[in-house]
């Protein structure tokens, strides 16, 4: 509010101006009054009485709606219904498991087929050397025991006499103490050949068999079963107290006493 020195209807009064002043000031207040309903203060608007204030318009027209807003986030879940709502369709696949564990053996496959063949087992040259040294040292025995008439090979066998004559335990000693066992044939071959034997010294000899606890049953000494023989006619018929079995000179066999003087045939 202006200071009242500077009030221009104060500065130019007069009577009439102080009468003017006083109308509009009880005008005023009586319109306002009048519009209002409260009591003007006097001081205010008689300092500056330029007019009166209308009445407020009414509201105008309602605007245009605004352009759509930028579409919100999407909402929480909404809760579970109620029971007894049809089922839904079923999910999708979980994932793939881990590997579960090995199963059982499966059988043994077909062999298959025999691959090319390979390398020497041994192709050192020392050892290739050393092989074939003995391999020839081998022959050179062979050779002169040939030639004694004292060893006969018979497959994976080698008979062989010293042309000793004597019982059935000293063949026996003889023929370990050699590296051997006392000759017995297991086959028409191996028959043979210690056949040859006993003709050459015209002297019977005795094989590796021994009479186990019954009469006639016949095992080799390292107690298996006979299973190849060749009994002379009638034999064995030593019924248990000849223990032992000679080759006679055809080859034949014969249950005999142990105690007898035979010739030395071993086999390695
Ligand atoms: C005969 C036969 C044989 C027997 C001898 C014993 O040759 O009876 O069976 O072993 O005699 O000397
Ligand atoms: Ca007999």
């Amino acid at each position: 509010m202006l200071p009242m020195g500077q009030r221009p209807f104060l500065s130019a009064g007069g009577a009439a101006g102080a009468g003017a002043m006083l109308l509009c000031s009880l005008t005023l207040t009586l319109i306002l009054l009048a519009v209002s309903g409260t009591k003007c203060d006097v001081k205010e608007f008689c300092a500056a009485c330029s007019g009166v204030p209308g009445i407020p318009g009414s509201p105008g027209l309602p605007g245009r709606d605004g352009r759509d807003g930028v579409k919100g986030d999407p909402g929480p879940p909404g809760p579970i219904g109620p029971p007894g709502g049809m089922p839904g369709s079923p999910g999708h696949d979980g994932l793939i498991g881990p590997p579960g564990p090995p199963g059982e053996r499966g059988d043994k496959g077909e062999p298959g087929e025999r691959g090319p063949p390979g390398p020497p087992a041994y192709p050192d040259e020392e050892l290739q050397t050393t092989l074939h040294d003995i391999r020839h040292q081998i022959l050179q025995l062979m050779g002169a025991l040939s030639l004694q008439g004292s060893v006969l090979a018979v497959g994976e066998k080698v008979f062989s006499t010293n042309g000793q004559v004597v019982d059935f335990d000293a063949i026996r000693e003889s023929c370990a103490r050699a590296g051997g066992r006392i000759a017995v044939p297991k086959s028409l071959e191996e028959n043979a050949a210690i056949a040859s034997f006993v003709t050459k010294h015209n002297t019977y000899a005795y094989l590796g068999l021994e009479e186990g606890p019954t009469a006639g049953d016949f095992y080799y000494l390292d107690g298996a079963p006979v299973n190849y023989t060749n009994w002379y006619p009638g034999e064995p018929r030593g019924r248990g107290k000849e223990k032992c079995v000679e080759m006679y000179t055809d080859g034949q066999w014969n249950d005999r006493s142990c105690l007898q003087y035979r010739l030395a045939i071993c086999e390695f």
